[in-house]
């Protein structure tokens, strides 16, 4: 054999031993093999105290990863180069996946816990009979502002956010759905609304808004309010509350024209590797004890009813948080508006983006 025949195979060797060990380390398979479970959650989203626990009790290693949107999730698990065994994606994107068959139908005699759910969040339009997802966390979308901050000014309505004395003072979530659904709903649409012209409308009343805006963030923005560095947020109502239980003299409303009601359930995606592990951790979750701790951590309103009786009496009966079904029923949920009505939101959300700067 020559000597360049020689070279020529030990580069082969290298290269294909150097694919092998990449394609292992970012698998969810890793060094740990077979005992690892690799979760896609949204930030600030657990109480990881929860996590170190159920390692202790199952042996089994977490991997754990965030996202801050569900379009970012979505094109990590289409992308498929990490095998996540468990995400939390919101209701329309669950559908989505569904149909997609981006997702594995769960094993309802693992989750003896699923017990402890308020028969109000199950069998949703989203996911019917709950075949491939079980509820975590829920809530609206909503304005949380400090009145000390804004002459004791209150707020009802979206259309109170266009006053051109509150310049610089918004911070808003950065998502596509929540805030051009706040434009729609601003301008009297729905939320779910398709109709091209309306949306071109909300974009255009958003633009609007542009010298009121301070920042469009993600988990960081909680802290800009509480530290009185803006005075007004667009919000899921969880960073709300997380928001009041820091600084008291801030105030969280649902708007008059309406809002979104929104829920955040556990998945597993086809890609799943520990499927075993994923129905052990989601049914820890599901626990009445263990699911008042995360609630307390992470401010979010439980769907487990369970877990209400192990909660602080005030934080359960706050109606900002815990709406009645009669508030809840005149909110929209999100429907999976299809690829293309979902890329026109995105486009939209993002031209509006760029006129911040
Ligand atoms: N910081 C955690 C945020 C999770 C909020 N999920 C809300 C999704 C609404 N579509």
């Amino acid at each position: 054999m020559t000597k360049l025949i020689r070279a020529f195979l030990a580069i082969v060797l290298v290269s294909a031993g150097l694919l092998y060990l990449i394609h292992y380390l970012n698998s969810s398979q890793g060094l740990a093999s077979g005992n690892t479970l690799t979760i896609y959650n949204w930030g600030d989203y657990i109480d990881e105290e929860l996590i170190d626990r159920f390692e202790e009790e199952t042996g089994i290693k977490v991997i754990y990863e965030t996202f801050d949107s569900n379009e970012a999730m979505m094109t990590k698990i289409e992308q498929g180069g990490t095998t996540y065994d468990i995400a939390v994606p919101s209701e329309y994107m669950i559908d989505k996946m569904r149909q997609e068959d981006l997702l594995i139908p769960l094993d309802h005699s693992k989750l003896p816990n699923l017990k402890n759910i308020d028969e109000r969040f199950m069998d949703l339009p989203f996911d019917p009979g709950n075949k491939y997802s079980v509820p975590y966390f829920w809530g609206t979308v909503g304005i949380v502002f400090n009145p000390t901050m804004l002459d004791g000014k209150e707020f009802t309505s979206w259309n109170d956010l266009w006053d051109p004395s509150l310049k610089n003072e918004i911070i808003l979530v950065d998502g596509a759905r929540e805030i051009m659904g706040m434009g729609l709903n601003s301008l009297g649409y729905s939320l779910n609304d398709t109709n091209r012209d309306h949306l071109i409308e909300a974009k255009e009343k958003l633009v609007k808004l542009t010298p009121n805006v301070k920042a469009i963030v993600g988990d960081e923005g909680k802290v800009l309010i509480q530290n009185e560095e803006a005075a007004i947020g667009i919000v899921w109502s969880g960073d709300a509350a997380d928001i009041m239980w820091e600084n008291e003299d801030i105030d969280y409303v649902v708007p008059s024209e309406g809002s979104n009601l929104w829920f955040d359930n556990m998945v597993i995606p086809k890609t799943a590797k520990n499927i075993e592990g994923a129905h052990q951790f989601i049914n820890f979750m599901l626990d009445a004890e263990v699911a008042a701790q995360n609630t307390e951590y992470v401010s979010y309103s439980t769907p487990n009813k369970e877990a209400l009786q192990y909660m602080p009496e005030d934080m359960v009966t706050d109606e900002r948080f815990y709406p009645s079904p009669e508030l809840t029923e005149r909110l929209e949920v999100y429907e999976n508006l299809g690829k293309k009505n979902l890329a026109i939101y995105n486009q939209l959300f993002l031209e509006f983006k760029m006129a911040q700067n």
